[in-house]
């Protein structure tokens, strides 16, 4: 397969007013008339139109009327010698119910669904497939009514009907000029919960939410969470909602999260549907966040779209900055905020830094691609997210709100690019430091990798300063050998010896910040000198993860366990507990011959003082007690033995379970929630370090043959009044390996056999289960039997195959490679079936070639026999090329 390569942009050759769509909706046979009205792009020299198309049956072409001659080459459709104005009819068939890749018009339960984002419109009919195309679009819909009462479209409801034969009819108008990738319908059995509102601006709209019916009350945590996100928006950044009705529509069926096609985005049941008994916490924290995410895409990528795909971080990093402001802002109290803010940088630092590492590594903005749907990745999402961070970081926040004001004037209704975003960005704080940084700041869109920032401190008694010198590295990436240095924000304190934040004065500068400081790395090696300095303090550099960066400090135990005590900034105080065990765990992972139970009584007691502490917020101890996962102790190694990581891990969480069992105890105790449910951060947060604390009791018990903790936690599980309290009581079950586990599972699939979110739950916490004697394969091998599994609904394929190959470590990598030929199996039969799940799953070994043998051997045949099946996806054929590359 050829790869696209950004360079090559040029603008289209012929631009698309206006759409007016006609469907016959069928299963089997669905009948998409397209009338377009075209004009040439007399900026550019005379070109054939060619118009993108995949898997269609092309009954006929009309230009302006009239029968035309055509050519196919290859996908395409080319019409040559056309007028430079022009009406094209084009009348096509498709089969949606064959449509197992999910992209494009396909049917799930009953219903139709589109997913047009990146290129799925060129399913439906012949197009100009890009989003620099942006046209106005009209769209009937016709359809059985007994069968599909339900029928939308983007835009506002213009006309409705009867047909004969049963038929009936809908006609859709939107309003605003859009790229065909933003296009949706939905035809089916629906029922909706409805909410007008009336907006700061005055304005009233109506919100829709669309489900099968008997999940309409599944729906109000949705609604709220659009409400919310409506009204933060408008008091935010300005930005109101344009359209007289906006509508979400869940799907079982879906490839991703969810789509924000104009006025109509399509989610993922997962993203919809919660109620206290079938959605835990983090549930109804991911569907205000995805609910907010799409909503907000309205102006950050449907009003303002990209150019090319090359500029997806362009909606999507800047959209994932506001969804995580979004969740920010609604967590209220400052603790919340810190916890979101851990929350957002575990993700990144767990999946996105072993991106920039591994083969898939690219820059935030590609330089090419095989397959754009590759791309959707943790790099353009979460690391694009990072960058537009550093702005706000760089332009203070109001700074950044003047800039997000620029943008709109400037490219409200255009496709745009990254360059044109950062020099809104700039342009509106020309008295800021990013103008003259700018060119240099743009590194982070082009050099993929996480730069590695060292930093040493000095302390110099005599003059009274402290001197800290920052050196910054990225490693090579695939195709980047050379990396210039970044502009580093660098957020900053220095803690005295009682833990306070010392006043910062810089050498030579009259400016005295007190608390913290940001200083702007731009050179290979910096030094920085603090004045009136009369102890050698610690410093607590990178506060809230000012960049996307690894700090390298040499930090003492002491100084560690000063910070995790002390520290103003609630990120670096759990950063600090973080690297407390990072360190004992790598030494104990890279001595084999150690005790595996790598705690000491300094750690345990840091540890016990946290949970002990009465003012630190229930959510914020349950991350400071969480261990840094396998993944991220893996990342910290150079070679991966991922057997003794598990090993090293389980033992480090036996010991806390065990010395802090009395602390345990009375933690669960006190975080026991008596009033109504509700899923606010305060009362998710106690329910969190509650399960943290049942799960420790299960596996102090376990280690000690005692009965107790088990038994209760099996109390638990059946008196629970809410899905959170229920599945973590089930988890510390399950996760002790205790033999109580086993009635629990069935008694919960008995329970929720009817509920497809909570049944992927029941999936995924056995596929994840400690591999007791090698027993996890097996399991999932059997539980692909199941009569519940289906490869061909992508929520259960990842919910057991998924979670198995990347969510289990000591159970995939196995001796004997057992995991890694289950995986080359599972992706080549899911390739046939839905290439984007296929290659999604194909990225497990991404990080092979850092494994000890045998399993790297193993894991690179496992690769090299996916990447040798003839007819494979292009999807999947990138992710496995790139690996052996
Ligand atoms: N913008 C949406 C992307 C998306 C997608 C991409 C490829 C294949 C299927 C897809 N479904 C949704 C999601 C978002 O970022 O909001
Ligand atoms: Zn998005």
């Amino acid at each position: 397969a050829t790869a696209i390569q950004r360079a090559d942009y040029s603008a289209p050759a012929w631009w698309v007013d206006s759409v007016d769509l006609c469907f016959d909706l069928d299963p089997i046979k669905t009948r998409v008339l397209n009338k377009m009205k075209l004009r040439r792009n007399t900026d550019l020299p005379v070109q054939a139109l060619r118009l993108d198309g995949e898997e269609l049956n092309l009954a006929r072409v009309l230009v302006n009327g009239q029968g035309s001659t055509f050519k196919m080459d290859g996908n395409q459709l080319v019409l040559s010698n056309l007028p430079d104005e022009c009406e094209l009819e084009i009348f096509t068939t498709t089969c949606p119910s064959k449509n197992t890749k999910l992209m494009g018009l396909y049917v799930s339960n009953d219903s139709f669904f589109t997913q047009c984002e990146a290129e799925g419109f060129r399913r439906i009919t012949y197009f100009l497939d890009r989003p620099d195309v942006m046209a106005m679009y009209s769209v009937t819909l016709r359809a059985d009514k007994a069968k599909y009462p339900v029928l939308l479209s983007n835009g506002n409801l213009v006309d409705s009907g009867d047909l004969e034969g049963g038929r009936h009819f809908a006609k859709w108008v939107d309003p605003h000029k859009k790229p065909c990738y933003l296009f949706a319908l939905v035809a089916g059995q629906l029922v909706c919960r409805e909410q007008r509102i009336t907006t700061r601006a005055g304005k009233d709209h109506t919100l829709q939410i669309y489900v099968r019916s008997g999940d309409l009350d599944k729906t109000e945590h949705a609604m709220n969470s659009l409400i919310h996100s409506v009204a933060w928006d408008e008091a935010r950044f300005g930005l109101p909602l344009d359209l007289e009705r906006f509508m979400i529509v869940a799907t079982s069926d879906f490839n991703m999260g969810a789509m924000e096609n104009k006025g109509l985005n399509i989610f993922n049941t997962k993203y919809v549907l919660a109620s206290q008994a079938t959605a835990t916490d983090v549930d109804f924290s991911n569907i205000e966040s995805v609910v907010g995410h799409e909503y907000f895409h309205n102006w950050t990528g449907n009003r303002i779209t990209c150019r090319d795909w090359f500029q997806l971080s362009l909606k999507e990093g800047l959209t994932v900055f506001r969804d995580q402001e979004f969740s920010t802002d609604l967590a209220g109290t400052a603790s919340a905020r810190a916890v979101k803010r851990i929350e957002d940088v575990r993700v990144l630092r767990t999946n996105q830094f072993p991106e920039d590492a591994g083969p898939m590594a690219h820059p935030v903005r590609p330089d090419s691609y095989v397959e754009i749907s590759n791309f959707y990745t943790v790099t353009i999402y979460e690391k694009g997210a990072e960058v537009v961070r550093m702005y706000q970081t760089l332009v203070g926040r109001a700074g950044f709100e003047k800039g997000i004001t620029l943008y709109f004037e400037r490219h409200d209704g255009n496709a745009v690019t990254c360059d044109d975003f950062a020099q809104a960005i700039a342009d509106a704080n020309p008295s800021s430091v990013l103008p003259s940084l700018l060119p240099q700041f743009k590194r982070w869109y082009s050099q993929a990798g996480t730069p590695r920032v060292s930093a040493q401190g000095v302390f110099d008694a005599a003059s009274q300063t402290y001197t800290l010198t920052f050196s910054q590295h990225c490693a090579a990436t695939p195709g980047q050998t050379e990396k210039l240095p970044f502009v580093i924000p660098v957020v900053l304190g220095l803690l005295d010896a009682n833990g306070n934040d010392l006043p910062l004065q810089l050498e030579g500068q009259d400016e005295i910040h007190t608390g913290s400081q940001r200083l702007v790395l731009t050179e290979a090696s910096q030094s920085f000198c603090f004045t009136g300095v009369n102890a050698e303090p610690v410093p607590s550099i990178l506060r809230g993860l000012s960049a996307p960066v690894v700090l390298a400090f040499d930090y003492s135990d002491a100084q560690l366990l000063h910070l995790l005590a002390h520290d103003s900034d609630p990120f670096n105080r759990w950063e600090a507990g973080q690297r407390l065990a990072v360190n004992r765990a790598t030494a104990a992972i890279n001595d084999s011959s150690a005790n595996p139970a790598a705690l000491d009584a300094a750690y345990i007691d840091a540890m016990r003082a946290v949970l002990r502490h009465p003012t630190l917020d229930a959510a914020f101890k349950e991350l400071v007690l969480t261990l840094p996962s396998e993944v991220y102790l893996a990342e910290q190694l150079t070679v991966v033995d991922p057997q003794r990581v598990h090993t090293v891990r389980q033992a480090m969480r036996e010991q806390l379970a065990i010395e802090l069992k009395a602390d345990w105890e009375t933690t669960y105790a006190a975080t026991q929630e008596t009033g109504a449910y509700t899923p606010d951060a305060v009362s998710s947060g106690k329910r969190a370090l509650c399960g943290m604390a049942l799960t420790h009791l299960c596996l102090a018990a376990v280690a000690e043959g005692n009965d107790q903790w088990p038994a209760i936690a099996l109390q638990r599980f059946k008196n629970a009044s809410n899905m959170t309290d229920r599945f973590n009581a089930l988890s510390a079950l399950v996760g002790s390996g205790h033999a109580l586990a086993i009635p629990a599972l069935e008694e919960f699939h008995a329970l929720f056999k009817n509920e497809a979110l909570v049944l992927d739950k029941w999936f995924a916490l056995q596929v994840t289960a400690p591999d007791v004697g090698g027993n996890t394969l097996p399991n999932v091998k059997k539980l692909m039997k199941h009569s519940d599994f289906s490869l061909r609904n992508p929520n259960r394929a990842r919910s057991v195959i998924s979670s198995y190959c990347q969510a289990n470590p000591a159970g995939f990598h196995r001796l004997d490679a057992a995991g890694y030929q289950f995986w080359s199996e599972r992706v080549l039969e899911l390739d046939a079936i839905n290439p984007q799940v296929a290659a999604r799953l194909a990225r497990a070994l991404d990080r092979w070639s850092k494994l000890a043998e045998p399993y790297r051997t193993n894991a690179r045949q496992a690769i090299a026999r996916v990447a040798a099946k003839s007819g494979l996806s292009k999807d999947t054929q990138e992710v496995v090329t790139r690996a052996l590359a």
